[in-house]
């Protein structure tokens, strides 16, 4: 029996043509810059965002690392979402590499942050206080159950921000999964931001790598920050060229994600023992709760992956599930006929 993998997107393995194009890459030093094909990844990814410049992160956690630490010196503020994944899961890197000052401020349910907050947030000129410098977003937001933030709202933020001298980084690590869901140029929902990050092995089933965009004089310093973290890669159009493949071939197919990932919090509606908010599942991550007295997410998960379904612990009593490209419509079915087993078991 295959197992169902749905703890996250980036449990996707490349496809037959990835892994052609992985083989055939034309490669060189990209710490010299002669990679030709990181370099037509990284020209490829900011003309798709309409970036001036772009660069190949390893991971989507470098890349918002080395996008805060470009923007902000030690001692310096970033306002961020006390959900976000920098705040939440990116290992405190921030603070511990950068002396980057966290401010959190609430998260909304649909993973905005409220402008009054951030204006609230924003410091004055005082020696006791932090400087703010960053804003930073994140599209979709991840513990917001995938929720898309409007180009409307983005562009909100990053007139507040210029208003007040400050610059916005937006965590685009699924930003893809955000156009697709409405419908628009990806570009669309990045014109006002200063920085990006954008995940080639989540949603776009690549299996490694994320590309940061920004200006070029953003682009050339993060080079530097890059560097130093040690993540100047040598021969990593191995990496590229499966990124292009992804490009090429993974966005269109992302609204299936999402039709299977409303289709799952549907069936989870309909099962006894869970709550989902089935109507606010807007892309490929379903967040629901167990509500059954003496039974634990743990005991349901290790139920469920005794009948080959994998889902993850993200909190008390809660699971999230994660749709991508290697799960299709009977799966879904499988998994919900496996939950309503498990849920049944004693
Ligand atoms: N998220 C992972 C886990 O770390 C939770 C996942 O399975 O969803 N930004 C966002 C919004 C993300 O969801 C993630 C990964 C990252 C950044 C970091 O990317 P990687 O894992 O490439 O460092």
């Amino acid at each position: 029996m295959r197992t169902i993998d749905l703890r996250s997107d980036t449990v996707t393995l490349p496809s037959p043509e990835m892994r052609q194009a992985i083989c055939q890459a034309e490669l060189g030093d990209d710490v010299f810059g002669e990679d030709p094909t990181v370099v037509r990844l990284e020209r490829r990814l900011a003309a798709l965002v309409g970036a001036e410049a772009a660069l190949l992160m390893a991971s989507g956690t470098m890349g918002n690392l080395v996008c805060v630490l470009t923007h902000c010196g030690r001692g310096d503020e970033v306002i961020l979402g006390d959900q976000s994944h920098t705040f939440y899961y990116e290992a405190g890197g921030i603070s511990a590499l950068g002396g980057v000052h966290p401010h959190t401020i609430a998260n909304q349910h649909d993973g905005t942050l409220r402008l009054e907050d951030i204006r609230a947030a924003i410091r004055p000129d005082n020696v006791h206080f932090p400087r703010t410098r960053l804003i930073c977003l994140e599209n979709t937001h991840n513990r917001c159950g995938g929720a898309v933030l409007s180009a409307e709202y983005t562009d909100a933020v990053a007139s507040l921000a210029r208003e007040n001298g400050l610059a916005v980084h937006l965590d685009g690590a699924r930003i893809f999964n955000a156009a697709v869901a409405l419908g628009i140029d990806v570009k669309t929902l990045t014109r006002g931001v200063d920085s990006m990050s954008v995940c080639l092995s989540k949603g776009l089933a690549a299996p490694v790598g994320s590309v940061i965009g920004g200006s070029q004089a953003f682009i050339d310093e993060a080079r530097r920050v890059r560097k130093m973290l040690g993540g100047g890669m040598r021969q990593a159009g191995i990496i590229a060229a499966a990124g292009l493949v992804a490009l090429d071939t993974m966005i269109d197919r992302i609204q299936d994600d999402h039709a299977h990932a409303a289709h799952l919090a549907k069936g989870i509606a309909g099962l006894n023992g869970l709550h989902v908010d089935a109507a606010a599942v807007q892309t490929n991550i379903v967040y629901f709760d167990v509500v059954r007295e003496r039974l634990s997410a743990e005991t349901l998960l290790s139920r469920l992956a005794e009948r080959g379904v994998k889902m993850l612990c993200s909190g008390p009593g809660r699971i999230r599930a994660v749709t991508h490209y290697g799960v299709d419509r009977d799966d879904i079915d499988r998994t919900l006929a496996a939950m309503a087993e498990a849920l049944d078991a004693s």
